[in-house]
Parts: structure tokens; C-alpha cells; sequence
């Protein structure tokens, strides 16, 4: 990968696919159907580890950017979407630059992983109790599903990531 315009233009195909990723969209837990699982910032990663963490985050922001345009019209949910992706993506790839072997890869996933359930249960007890005109103690009571669900999310992009990232990476190097 040399050229800018070449990455510049992988960048914007990234992108469209993730919006296009994005409308496959489905709800983990029923008790929480607002959170909705969906694989795009899979596409965001990628381009996080390939190129780096300001290219992964431009690509999140496309995306919902997109998204928002085209389906979604709720700043709200758009805002999470990317606050939970920042906040899985930044640690994840900087963890992986640090060191680039797949133990620390994997501990970065694991990391990722706890600082997004951490940083969106916190936004979630802000955020839920205005978003649904609920009380604080009724929140609380979605925290463990809140929780769970940025786990789990971000548990199957870390699966997915780490399965095809060098195989996508070879695409780049030639
Ligand atoms: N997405 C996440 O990945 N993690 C979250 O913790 C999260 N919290 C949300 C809270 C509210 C009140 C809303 C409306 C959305 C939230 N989202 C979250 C985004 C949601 O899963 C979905 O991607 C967007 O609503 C776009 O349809």
C-alpha cells in the first residue's frame, strides 16, 4: 500500500461496505432490543490494525454518519454506536501497535473488549434514564444486559478480526 489515493479509496470502500453491513442489524437480549448487534465495525478494525487507529475511527464516522442519513434518523442510537466502536477500537489497535504478535493482539482484544462494556454502561446510566423517560433505578436493572451485550459484541468482532485480518492485510502488501 502505497499511493494516499489508493488508501484514501480503500477507505471509502470500507466505509460503504460497513454502512451496507449495518443495515443487517438484530437485537441480542429481548429485554434490551435498542442495543442492536450488527458486524460493520468489523470493516472499522480492519482498518484500524492495516492502516491505523485515525483511519478506523474516519470509517466508524462515515458509517453512521450514513447510516444515519439513510435509515436510522436517531442521533441517539448513532452517537452510541460510535462512542461503543471508539471506545473498543482505540485500545484494541494501539495495544496491537505497541507490539505487533498475536499475544498481545490477544490481550488487546481482551482489553478492548472490558474498556467498551466499562465506558458504555456508564454512558448507558446517563444516556437510558433520558432516551426511555425512566428513573435511575429502573436503569440499573439493564446494566448486567448492557453490559453483556457490548461483551458479547465486541467479543464476535475481536472472533472475526482476528480470523481474517492477515488474509485481508495480504490483499494490501502487494
Ligand atoms: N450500541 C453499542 O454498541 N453499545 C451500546 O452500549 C449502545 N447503547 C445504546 C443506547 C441507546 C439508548 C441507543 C438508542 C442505542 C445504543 N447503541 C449502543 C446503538 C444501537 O445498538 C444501534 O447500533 C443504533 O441504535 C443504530 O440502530
Amino acid at each position: 500500500m502505497k499511493k494516499t489515493t489508493t488508501k484514501i479509496a480503500t477507505i471509502g470502500i470500507m466505509s460503504a461496505l460497513a454502512t451496507g453491513l449495518m443495515f443487517l442489524e438484530f437485537p441480542i437480549f429481548p429485554s434490551v432490543g435498542f442495543l442492536k448487534y450488527d458486524p460493520s465495525d468489523v470493516l472499522a478494525i480492519l482498518a484500524g490494525f492495516i492502516f491505523g487507529p485515525v483511519d478506523g475511527v474516519i470509517i466508524l464516522l462515515i458509517k453512521n454518519l450514513l447510516f444515519y442519513l439513510l435509515k436510522s434518523g436517531d442521533i441517539v442510537g448513532i452517537a452510541m454506536n460510535f462512542a461503543a466502536g471508539v471506545s473498543y477500537l482505540l485500545p484494541t489497535v494501539l495495544i496491537y501497535r505497541w507490539r505487533k504478535n498475536r499475544v498481545v493482539e490477544i490481550i488487546g482484544y481482551i482489553v478492548g473488549v472490558i474498556v467498551v462494556s466499562g465506558v458504555m454502561v456508564l454512558l448507558n446510566m446517563i444516556v437510558v434514564p433520558k432516551y426511555w423517560k425512566i428513573s435511575f433505578e429502573e436503569t440499573l436493572k439493564f446494566l448486567p444486559w448492557i453490559a453483556g451485550f457490548n461483551a458479547i459484541k465486541f467479543s464476535i468482532d475481536s472472533l472475526i478480526n482476528g480470523l481474517i485480518r492477515k488474509r485481508i492485510e495480504k490483499i494490501f502488501e502487494s
